[in-house]
């Protein structure tokens, strides 16, 4: 099964749930995104389509039953991650590279036109895939191999990447500057997922409140909804230790 994201309003966003067959023309003009919302580059691309309000066909890919491994999603996606995104003949696989597909598609307000605004939030998008969503997969990866508390040496490096964010935030109120932007929703979605196994400390005041005012945006709702996900499984190894 599958579901259609319809608009998001600043009230309130609608979800219709329906049965789709990928030979049905009307629904494969849009994109499908293939994922699992308890995975935060996929939450990441659907906050920024929900944002924009593009619809996408919503492909649910199991990471809990390994249906990204399956023959299909292999076709799909040879490197077994989610999300990936089908466009006509284009797939793309990679959170960062499908969200600013989205956003090149027409007018956007959460990725700049100004070079040096750009470069802005290019560095906080490559600083998530190339740092932040390493750390965060590799603890993510520990817990549910059995590790539980998380190791020290994982903790540091969270830690250290917190560091930075925070020594961002305390020039800026967004990542980029004084707008929520693309970075922001990578990053906190991110964030937000690796708190579940390493809380915050005192000293990351600005993290937190940077947190709690991307709550406000109508379209964090479908963070909040993966991260109920997510959260589930996660105390479901919790309670078995
Ligand atoms: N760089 C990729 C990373 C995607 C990724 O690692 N996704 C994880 C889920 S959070 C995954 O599919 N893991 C499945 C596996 O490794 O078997 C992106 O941002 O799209």
């Amino acid at each position: 099964m599958s579901f259609i994201f319809r608009k998001v309003t600043k009230e309130r966003l609608t979800y219709s749930f329906r049965y789709f067959s990928c030979t049905n023309d009307k629904l494969t003009r849009k994109p499908i995104l293939y994922g699992d919302d308890a995975s935060p580059p996929v939450r990441f691309v659907l906050m920024t389509a929900a944002f924009l309000n593009i619809e996408l066909n919503f492909h649910h890919i199991d990471l809990f039953k390994e249906e990204n491994k399956s023959k299909f999603y292999k076709k799909i996606n040879p490197l077994q991650k989610v999300p990936a995104m089908k466009v006509k003949d284009l797939i793309l696989c990679d959170s960062h590279a499908i969200a600013l597909y989205l956003c090149n598609q027409g007018d956007n307000n959460l990725y700049p036109v100004d070079n040096m605004m750009k470069a802005r939030v290019d560095e906080m998008l490559f600083f998530n895939s190339s740092s932040l969503f390493q750390v965060d997969s590799r603890i993510f990866t520990e817990f549910f191999a059995g590790k539980w508390p998380i190791s020290e040496e994982n903790v540091e490096k969270w830690h250290f990447l917190l560091k930075f964010l925070e020594n961002r935030l305390t020039y800026t109120p967004w990542l980029a500057g004084d707008k929520m932007l693309l970075c922001d929703l990578s990053c906190a979605a991110t964030v937000s997922s690796c708190r579940l196994l390493v809380p915050f400390l005192e000293k990351h005041k600005k993290i937190k409140e940077w947190l709690k005012k991307i709550e406000d945006f109508p379209c964090f709702e479908i963070n909040t909804r993966g991260l109920q996900r997510l959260k589930s499984f996660v105390d479901r190894v919790k309670n078995t230790k």
